[in-house]
């Protein structure tokens, strides 16, 4: 009988000292198993006077009850713990930085045209779109140019035949929309144009945007007022520009306008208004439309609203750069 209570005290301390299930596992096979402390005291049963068996296999028997009862309830105490401690270790700790993730933004070129776009739209121009691949008469001679202008020297453009050619400028799209339309009409178009150019303020291929407006009694206020709300609202309210007589053969009188950079004048843009030849070569009455039309250089107005003093920066591809817009 002692030895019986000695056996659960000694499982009992067991039971209580275990930290952990597989511990307590093995203190269950050590007592319970089928070689177990507690099973061998039932084969010694057999061994026993017929009067003594009933009362010390109840006593064996309630031994095994007990510790039975305290592994289980330990084991219940210890898996709580155990998972408590798993959820904690797969817990998300909302607080933690997330992993940075870059993400890239549109070209700053691209920036510069939206910008445009939503200016020249908000005064009422709508926007259209012509080839890049264009024929000398829509780039060249219904735009009043004649065969002695630099611009048609082969030295000069991107000829794929005589009479084919990378645009040179926006301007075809005048005629295009002309010849397609009626007047009134007030246009915008973005595009790339192609030259035989190449420094600091020139590319090879850049990005005009043409503007065209016709309507009666159209003057140079007109085309004054909206080259000079186009510069304030991307240039800002103090921005300086200055419309300087120049020569276009498809605008009678022709403008370049120039932006203040620093503490020097960028030209951005040409413009005047629209020669009569060309109104006739599209097909409108020259005695009743008139109208003014300007190509801005994309790329040089970049240039001024963010001070970029290299034009050929736009087409390096050189994140570092492209990350500061
Ligand atoms: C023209 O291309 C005319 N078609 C503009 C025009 C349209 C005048 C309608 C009148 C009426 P110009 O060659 O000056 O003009 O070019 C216009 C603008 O494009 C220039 O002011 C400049 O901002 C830009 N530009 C010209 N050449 C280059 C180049 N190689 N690289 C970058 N920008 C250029």
């Amino acid at each position: 009988m002692d030895e019986v209570q000695k056996l659960v005290d000694d499982a009992l301390k067991e039971i209580n000292s275990a930290t952990d299930s597989s511990t307590l596992n093995n203190i269950r096979i050590k007592y319970l198993g089928k070689k177990g402390l507690i099973t061998s005291l039932m084969k010694k049963l057999k061994d026993l006077p017929q009067e003594e068996r009933p009362k010390f296999g109840a006593h064996v028997n309630n031994a095994k009850n007990i510790i039975t009862q305290k592994i289980n309830e330990k084991l219940e105490e210890i898996s709580e713990k155990e998972k408590k401690k798993k959820y904690e270790e797969l817990a998300v700790d909302i607080s933690i930085p997330g992993a940075r993730r870059d993400i890239g933004h549109l070209h700053i070129l691209t920036q510069i045209q939206k910008e445009l776009e939503d200016i020249f739209i908000s005064m009422g121009f709508e926007v259209v779109e012509g080839p890049e691949v264009e024929d000398t008469w829509h780039n060249f001679d219904a735009l009043n140019t004649p065969d002695w202008h630099p611009a048609r020297d082969i030295q000069d453009s991107f000829y794929f035949t005589d009479k084919i050619l990378l645009r040179t400028h926006t301007s075809p799209v005048q005629i295009r929309t002309m010849l397609q339309r009626k007047p009134p009409l007030a246009i915008i178009s973005p595009g790339r144009v192609y030259r035989r150019d190449y420094d600091s303020t020139h590319l090879p291929m850049f990005t005009q945007m043409e503007g065209l407006f016709v309507d009666k009694n159209v003057t140079i206020k007109h085309l004054k007022y909206t080259l000079e709300e186009m510069a304030k609202r991307i240039f800002g309210e103090n921005s300086k520009v200055r419309l300087r007589p120049s020569f276009f053969p498809f605008t009678e009188p022709s403008y370049e306008v120039d932006v203040l950079f620093g503490d020097t004048w960028l030209e951005i843009l040409g413009a005047g208004m629209v020669d009569p030849n060309v109104f006739k070569n599209a097909g409108y009455d020259p005695e009743e439309w008139s109208g003014f039309a300007f190509g801005l250089g994309l790329e040089r107005i970049a240039m001024v609203k963010y001070g970029i003093k290299d034009i050929r920066d736009f087409i390096r591809n050189d994140i570092k750069f492209l990350e500061n817009y």
